[in-house]
Parts: structure tokens; C-alpha cells; sequence
């Protein structure tokens, strides 16, 4: 049996270099298809979709709720030409009644060790309507390594700069911050992978630069120290979410190939200030992630925090507009205060400004969005500093003896020297 699964398209953020780093939600996902599905995969932001040719299932994965009313333009094409369509994913558990409207079948959870079940029933022909598994994860040991196969590697790299590879090590996130949704979808339980199988994927990517994409890094010291430190002899250099403030913490991160982390900036504290200094000092990059448009701002205050950013010389910074997703705690505040303006999911792509600030108007908030990026970056654009960021890098492998010129002709003969060995 042949599935088609596809990632609808989504619109990036404005002001920002248009980069797409390759899919992780669909890759993990494969890895729990039955390896009976013969599995053709479809990532609409780099690739055009075939609405006369697919599986006899197609497989929506949806991790945006911008990506949402593309979604349901695909899975209408398909339902038009009678191919039934099941619908997973992050947006897909935040969304999930709306979803059922425009689909056979909605698959709310984590699917490791449960998509045999729809299989069977799909081949039975009695696809339910809904797989509820949302607050029942499956054992975290059954998280096996990615599909990656699935992708076309070709189709990831920006100007000749091969996209970072997307793993994670653990899921769930025992913070609840206001703007997240993160608490809703995989619970407030930290679920870390066991250590060796981590690593066993990590070894299976050939990419030298990784995204570790774990909700936050702060979560158990005893586990970082015991993966940072299994990690270390791969020498791997990632990206990462906050990584716990602590410098023996730290010192392992760096040692194990932390390559800049994102770090959220709400405030021009010392502690932001302090934090961002260690980072450094560790040789870690970061890149600022500042949420624009909460109460405590006004014009003044985001015109403090620009020059703030300025001041401790972040690497970079990516500037959003507070948006209230839903089943964020933000959200629920928002809905009770009858401060929502907008649902129309189009536009909740954090660079449009969908309710109504407290103190200033939603017009100036968004010009705000486009002075904050305009003077951040009037020394040099975003692809100029991202730039720099990707230098520090390079040196660090050619000390280490681990850097490769990215050659996708070169990638393509040792995809076929695998699948010869494989036979
Ligand atoms: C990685 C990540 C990114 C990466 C995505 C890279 C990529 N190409 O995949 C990047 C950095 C690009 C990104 C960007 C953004 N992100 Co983001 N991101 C995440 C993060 C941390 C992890 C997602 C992930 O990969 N999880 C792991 C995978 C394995 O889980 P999964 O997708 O749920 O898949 C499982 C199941 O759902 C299921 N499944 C998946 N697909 C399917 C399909 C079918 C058919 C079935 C049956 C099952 C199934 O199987 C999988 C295994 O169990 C989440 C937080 C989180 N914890 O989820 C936020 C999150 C998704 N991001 C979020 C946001 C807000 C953003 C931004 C809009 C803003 C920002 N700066 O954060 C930007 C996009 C801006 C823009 N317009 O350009 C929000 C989503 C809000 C929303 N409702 O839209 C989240 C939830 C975090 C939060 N703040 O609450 N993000
Ligand atoms: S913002 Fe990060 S740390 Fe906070 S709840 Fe979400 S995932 Fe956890």
C-alpha cells in the first residue's frame, strides 16, 4: 500500500532571510509508519504537490496553524478526487474540531507505536473518524531514529550552505510560559530519550551541523551532563533552545558542539545581560528571540529593548509579534478580556499583529515590528550577520578536521554506494 504524505507550505516571517530547514514533524512521524507503507513524501514548501497522483491514503502533517487553511485547500483537492485524507500534527491537536471538518480522519498524540492501529483500519475499510491519544504518550523508548530518507536533500541548502539537520532528545516541557503552547501538546512532563538512542541517531545523520530542536535545555541537569558528555566525541556543532544556565553546564554544551542557542529576551535585566555574557564566554553564539507587544511594553520600552539587544551584542535576533495561538495560556487571558481581533490563521504567522495591545494601538505595534528588525539590522541585514554566525562555524571545523564542502553530486554517489551495499 502506497501513502502520500505531504507539509502544506507556510509563510515565513517577513524581514527574515527566507531559509527552509528540512521538515522534522513528518520525518519523525515515518519512523512510526508500518515499513510495509511504501511512503512518498511531499514538502509543499519546496516542492509542488500532485493532486492527480498519490497514494490511496494521503497524510496531511500540520505543525503551523498558518499552515492550516492550505492544508484544507490540499485535503479538499484530494477528497474531490475521492482519496481519503488523515490529518497529524502540532496544529492538528491545537485545532482539532475545526481539522475534523475537513478530513476522514484526525490523528491527535504522538503516533510512535500507534499508526499500525489506522492502518489496519484503513485496509479493514473502517477508518475512524478520530485517534484520540492526546495526554496518553507512548513509551519515549519507542522513538526511533528519523526517516531523512524521505527527504530530498538537494532541496535544503541556501546558496550552497546545506540546511541543518532537525533532532530531538527528549519531548514535553515542565515550564508553562505564557505565549506556548508546548504545555498543552506533550504535557508539563520532561520525557527524555534514553541516552543511547540519541546518540545512535545522531550517528546516523552524515550532516555535521544538527538543529536540536527539544523544547528547552534546562530541564534535568544529570541528563544534559550525561547526553552533553555522549555527544562530545561526535563532534557535531548545533543549534539549540535554551540551554541551562549553570558553567559546568555550559562548559559540556560547548565541548559537546554548541553552536548558538536561541535565547528569548523579555526584559534589559542584568540577568538577560549576564546570560548572554556566559553564553559567550563559553563560545556560544545566540540569537535573540524577543517577543514584541506584551502589556508591559510601550513604544519607549520596545525602543529600550532594540538598543538593549544592541548593546550586549546579540549575534542575531528574530523579532516576532506576540501572537496568541490557541491553548496558550495568552490566549485564554486574551479570550476573557475580549482582546482577540482576528482568526483568520493566515495571519497568525508572528509578524502580524492580531490583537489588541494594551498600550498602543495594534497599527503601531506593527510598525513597531518593522522598526525593531529596520534598527537592529541597519549595520548589516539579517543574511550578513547569519553570515558571521556561519564562519565561527566553519573555523571550528577545520580545527577539528570535521569540516566538508557541501557537493550534492557527491552526496548522490554515496546514496547509491548505500543502497549497493544494502543489496
Ligand atoms: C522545531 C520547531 C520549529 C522549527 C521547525 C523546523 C521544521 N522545519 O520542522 C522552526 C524553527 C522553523 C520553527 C519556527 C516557528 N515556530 Co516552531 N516549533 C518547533 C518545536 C520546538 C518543535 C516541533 C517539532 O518538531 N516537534 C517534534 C515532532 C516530532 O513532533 P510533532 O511534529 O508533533 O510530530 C509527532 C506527532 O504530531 C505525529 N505526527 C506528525 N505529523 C503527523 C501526520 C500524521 C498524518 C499523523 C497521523 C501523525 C503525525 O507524529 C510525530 C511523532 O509522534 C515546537 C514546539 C513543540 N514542542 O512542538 C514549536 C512550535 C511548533 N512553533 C511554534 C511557533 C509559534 C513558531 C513560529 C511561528 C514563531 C517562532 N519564532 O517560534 C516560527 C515560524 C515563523 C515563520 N512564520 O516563519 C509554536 C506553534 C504555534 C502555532 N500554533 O502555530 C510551537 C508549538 C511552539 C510554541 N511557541 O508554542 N519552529
Ligand atoms: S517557551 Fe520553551 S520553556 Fe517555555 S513552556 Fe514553551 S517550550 Fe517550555
Amino acid at each position: 500500500m502506497k501513502m502520500t504524505l505531504i507539509y502544506p507550505r507556510w509563510p515565513k516571517l517577513e524581514r527574515q532571510t527566507e531559509f527552509h530547514l528540512p521538515p522534522h514533524g513528518p520525518v519523525v512521524f515515518a519512523a512510526a509508519v508500518p515499513e510495509e507503507i511504501e511512503l512518498e513524501f511531499v514538502d509543499e514548501n519546496r516542492q509542488t504537490v500532485d493532486f492527480d497522483q498519490c497514494g490511496e491514503l494521503v497524510a496531511l502533517s500540520v505543525m503551523l496553524t498558518a499552515q492550516l487553511p492550505r492544508a484544507f485547500e490540499i485535503a479538499a483537492e484530494f477528497r474531490a478526487r475521492q482519496v481519503p485524507v488523515i490529518f497529524g500534527g502540532i496544529a492538528v491537536m491545537l485545532h482539532s474540531e475545526e481539522v475534523a471538518l475537513h478530513a476522514d480522519a484526525v490523528f491527535l498524540g504522538e503516533a510512535e507505536g500507534r499508526f499500525q492501529q489506522v492502518i489496519d483500519d484503513f485496509r479493514a475499510g473502517r477508518l475512524r473518524k478520530l485517534y484520540d491519544y492526546m495526554g496518553n504518550p507512548p513509551d519515549i523508548s519507542l522513538v526511533g531514529t528519523a526517516r531523512r530518507d524521505i527527504l530530498k536533500r538537494d532541496l535544503y541548502n541556501y546558496r550552497g550552505v546545506q540546511m541543518l539537520d532537525l533532532v530531538h532528545a527528549s519531548r514535553g516541557c515542565k515550564f508553562n510560559c505564557f505565549p506556548c503552547c508546548t504545555g498543552y501538546l506533550g504535557g508539563r512532563r520532561f520525557r527524555p530519550r534514553p541516552i543511547d538512542k540519541v546518540i545512535e541517531e545522531l550517528e546516523s545523520i552524515r550532516n555535521n551541523r544538527l538543529f536540536v530542536v527539544d523544547n528547552s535545555l534546562a530541564q534535568d541537569r544529570q541528563w544534559l551532563k550525561e547526553l552533553f558528555t555522549a555527544m562530545a566525541p561526535l563532534k557535531k556543532k548545533w543549534v539549540s533552545h535554551p540551554i541551562l544556565d549553570d558553567d559546568e553546564i555550559l562548559k559540556l554544551a560547548a565541548d559537546a558542539g554548541a553552536w548558538y542557542v536561541y535565547q528569548a529576551v523579555f526584559d534589559t535585566s542584568d540577568v538577560i545581560r549576564n546570560r548572554v555574557r556566559r553564553l559567550k564566554e563559553h563560545g556560544i553564539g545566540v540569537e535573540g528571540t524577543i517577543i514584541l507587544g506584551t502589556d508591559d511594553q510601550d513604544e519607549d520600552y520596545i525602543k529600550r529593548l532594540v538598543d538593549f539587544l544592541m548593546e550586549i551584542e546579540l549575534d542575531v535576533a528574530e523579532f516576532t509579534i506576540l501572537t496568541p495561538f490557541p491553548h496558550s495560556p495568552i490566549r485564554a487571558q486574551y479570550e476573557k478580556e475580549g482582546r482577540i481581533l482576528s482568526n483568520d490563521w493566515s495571519r497568525y504567522t508572528a509578524d502580524k499583529v492580531v490583537f489588541r495591545p494594551k498600550r498602543m494601538s495594534p497599527e503601531r505595534l506593527q510598525e513597531l515590528y518593522y522598526y525593531a528588525w529596520e534598527t537592529f539590522y541597519a549595520g548589516g541585514g539579517h543574511q550578513l550577520k547569519m553570515g558571521e554566525l556561519f564562519k565561527r562555524v566553519v573555523k571550528r571545523e577545520m580545527e577539528d578536521g570535521t569540516f566538508r564542502r557541501y557537493d550534492p553530486k557527491r552526496r548522490r554517489g554515496f546514496q547509491k554506494q548505500r543502497e549497493a551495499m544494502a543489496e
